[in-house]
């Protein structure tokens, strides 16, 4: 077998697997995604110094938004709701109470560690004050985005929570399932704003059309922006970091599969689509031992291709550099393939497959056996979707409360505590050249060595 039908064909039987051959040999996109810098810088500067005003000329120009006015009405919110298909709204509901709980769990406590008599240390997560969220519009509707990003902030006890997303033409407003996930979550400040302007918003915020700040059609610079987007949202955000944190600049979805001959191809071959409809850029790849499995995929990949809704799209994914169907010798060597690849998504269809996700230790989420497919985790699982792309699994987390809170310590000793470690303060400050640091320490026990 040399080539295969509908995805590339990476052959690794027989080859040495170190990192440098595992980087150079797997499928990844070849062109950088051109971050387009030259139109987003100027954008950016713009919103900084007019504020409002920027914004209505970016909204005008790339959305044809001319209305001049961004803040989303209550009124369009809680309508969202009520027109909002019954099972949609299930599907939502059920969603938010699964990421919800498993939000709550990972709040961690505060911790008091004492290090000493009378010394102690602190270390509490404290909540960002207030988060702006982007949810993109493009090729679909992302409703159970916002619920991915909402949920972890709220939990995490941010108090003022925004949420962005572009104005659809007709409406002016965003998609009316996106308002009824932001309304159904308890989030009432929604912007009809898109892309780049809308990062930019976060990050500067603007006045109401009367120059006045604080009021509903006035927005509030965040201290977080969190949310996925295009090539555009992505370089504002890399752009806006010096002023606000942000979580990952997120990529095209990946997905990647390790697979024994025993597995299911029409399950892997379904899943594999699953995550190249999102994108023609989207990444799918197999990894697997077995070629007559390969086989099978690809036959599969094929004929639901070319029955699926988004066919094209599908076929320029799977055809892509970014994807493939890679031939390994053995179970370990999948295994150090898909943790050199780092992938987004990793599914697991092998046997002991529990045992197997314990030795994955790049990968943004990890799914467990042949009735854990990625679209579970999109949705509803309670796992969140929002995950490292482009091989940052290798150091970069998924999105969870610990996006919003951030690791801060209490110090607290008392004099006596102090008085044991002077001296050790005073040597080491000295050793720094630092000797008024010492005198700080020194100072405090002055009396005692008069007296003494
Ligand atoms: N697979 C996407 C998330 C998503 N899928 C949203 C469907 N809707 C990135 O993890
Ligand atoms: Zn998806």
């Amino acid at each position: 077998m040399d080539t295969l039908e509908n995805i590339p064909l990476i052959d690794l039987r027989g080859t040495a697997l170190d990192r440098r051959t595992l980087r150079s040999r797997l499928p990844r996109a070849t062109a950088e995604q051109n971050a387009p810098l030259e139109a987003v810088r100027p954008l950016l500067d713009d919103i900084r110094d007019r504020g409002r005003a920027a914004v209505a000329d970016a909204a005008a120009r790339f959305d044809g938004a001319t209305s001049g006015r961004f803040r989303v009405p209550a009124a369009a919110l809680s309508e969202a709701v009520e027109t909002l298909d019954p099972a949609v709204r299930l599907g939502l509901e059920e969603a938010i109470r699964r990421v919800r709980t498993v939000s709550a769990a990972e709040v961690p406590a505060p911790r008091t560690t004492s290090v000493a008599d009378g010394a102690s240390i602190t270390t509490r997560h404290l909540p960002a004050d207030r988060v702006g969220l982007y949810v993109p519009g493009g090729l679909a509707v992302y409703p159970s985005s916002v619920v991915m990003n909402t949920v972890p902030a709220q939990e995490a006890g941010v108090r003022s929570i925004a949420i962005a997303s572009p104005p659809q033409s007709a409406t002016g407003l965003p998609h009316p399932t996106v308002l009824a996930a932001a309304h159904l979550l308890g989030v009432d400040e929604v912007w009809a704003i898109g892309g780049a302007q809308a990062i930019g918003a976060f990050a500067f915020g603007f006045a109401d059309l009367d120059g006045e700040l604080g009021t509903e059609e006035s927005l509030e610079p965040v201290d977080i922006i969190t949310g996925p987007g295009n090539a555009y949202v992505a370089t504002a955000k890399a752009l806006v970091r010096e002023h606000v944190g942000i979580d990952a600049v997120a990529g095209p979805t990946e997905i990647i599969v390790l697979a024994d001959a025993a597995a299911d191809p029409v399950f892997i071959a379904a899943d594999l689509i699953s995550q190249a409809e999102h994108d023609p850029l989207a990444a799918a790849v197999l990894v697997t031992e077995s070629s007559s499995l390969a086989q099978a995929v690809d036959s599969h990949l094929g004929a639901r291709t070319a029955a699926a809704e988004h066919s094209e799209r599908i076929r320029t994914s799977l055809a892509g550099p970014q994807s493939g169907i890679v031939l390994v010798d053995s179970l370990d060597a999948g295994i150090a393939v898909v943790n050199a690849y780092a992938g987004e998504h990793v599914e697991l269809h092998v046997a002991d497959a529990q045992d197997v996700a314990g030795r994955i230790v790049n990968g943004g989420a990890v799914f467990v056996g042949a009735h854990t497919p990625v679209a579970l985790g999109d949705y509803i699982a309670g796992s969140n979707h929002v995950l490292p792309t482009m091989g940052t699994a290798a150091f970069g987390d998924c999105l969870s409360v610990h996006a919003f809170l951030r690791v801060s310590q209490v110090v607290d000793y008392t004099r006596d505590a102090l008085a044991e470690v002077a001296d050790h303060i005073t040597a080491l400050a000295s050793a720094e050249r630092l000797p008024a640091h010492g005198e700080s320490i020194s100072v405090r026990f002055a009396d005692e060595a008069r007296e003494a």
